[in-house]
């Protein structure tokens, strides 16, 4: 197997196991070579903390790409979470489109949402503008909230599986790509994830746990990003992250004072052993 080097461009949020602090290091125990585009630097997530700073530097971007023009850098795969402006997700094509090697893989987590609402600090135009950025992709990972949103659907707490299907079909309608949708759950003891390629979808049902935790969506994707880089397809690759998210909340839930995010690290063994 090659050894490949992706960039994961997403924010720092300094304590809050989400988004950079989560992509570098699975990415890295899957064994890729993972190059770091920091959108913003936060002390905090934004997910149930107040006060916290947010340093914007979507300034940097545009001179960061000319440096890895001029040097000929260039990367096998891009992965893209939480992005903190429609600036940012502009200059995000910008780099997805000029400095990716042939074949490249492009997966983007439109990580803006959930349980039907918008993150703080992000409305409905930053959300079509995330839209746009999922149809210049190969990938994408959204919840049902995103899906939603960037479809301009009603949001359901309860659905059937014609539900998902008008999801799917409207995601996949301005471009060809493969979509992951997660949190999918028809029945109230278990969830899944929802996998449609080339027209197909395949459904990966597993144990729903009461208490979900602050940041599994990243640590999805990040896992998801390191197996398909790894040469796993598609619905591997979701199986293998979605068992990993299942044993990161298991290992954080009957800790009250760890509200903030999940356990990765703990299980990160049981993720790379997969991946052999
Ligand atoms: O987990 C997604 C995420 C990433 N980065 C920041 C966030 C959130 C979700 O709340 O606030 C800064």
């Amino acid at each position: 197997m090659a050894y490949k080097r992706i960039l994961t461009i997403q924010d720092i949020s300094c304590l809050g196991q989400c988004s950079l602090t989560v992509a570098l290091p699975i990415l890295s125990a899957c064994g890729i070579e993972t190059c770091v585009l920091p959108s913003a630097v936060l002390s905090t997530h934004t997910g149930g903390f107040t006060g916290y700073t947010f340093r914007d530097l979507t300034d940097d971007m545009p001179e960061i790409l000319l440096h890895w023009e001029k040097e000929k850098l260039s990367f096998d795969g891009f992965y893209t979470g939480y992005l903190g402006s429609k600036t940012q997700i502009d200059y995000v094509k910008k780099i997805m489109n000029s400095v990716g090697n042939a074949g490249n893989v492009k997966i983007v987590d439109p990580a803006m949402a959930d349980g039907g609402k918008l993150y703080p600090g992000f409305d409905e135009s930053f959300a079509a503008a995330m839209g746009s950025l999922c149809d210049e992709a190969d990938i994408i990972l959204p919840n049902i909230t995103e899906a939603c949103l960037i479809t301009k659907t009603d949001y359901k707490e309860k659905y059937d599986e014609e539900y998902i299907d008008s999801l799917l079909k409207r995601l996949t309608e301005k471009s060809e790509k493969t979509v992951i949708l997660t949190g999918v759950s028809f029945e109230e003891n278990s969830t899944g994830v929802m996998v449609y390629e080339n027209g197909n979808k395949k459904y990966y049902k597993h144990e729903k746990i009461s208490k979900g935790c602050h940041g599994t969506g990243d640590i999805f994707a990040s896992a998801f990003a390191g197996s398909f880089l790894k040469g796993k397809d598609a619905y591997t690759s979701a199986v293998i992250a979605a068992d990993y998210v299942v044993d990161c909340i298991k290992e954080t839930i009957h800790d009250e004072a760890h509200w903030y995010g999940a356990k990765f690290e703990p299980v990160l063994g049981k993720l790379i052993g997969r991946l052999a």
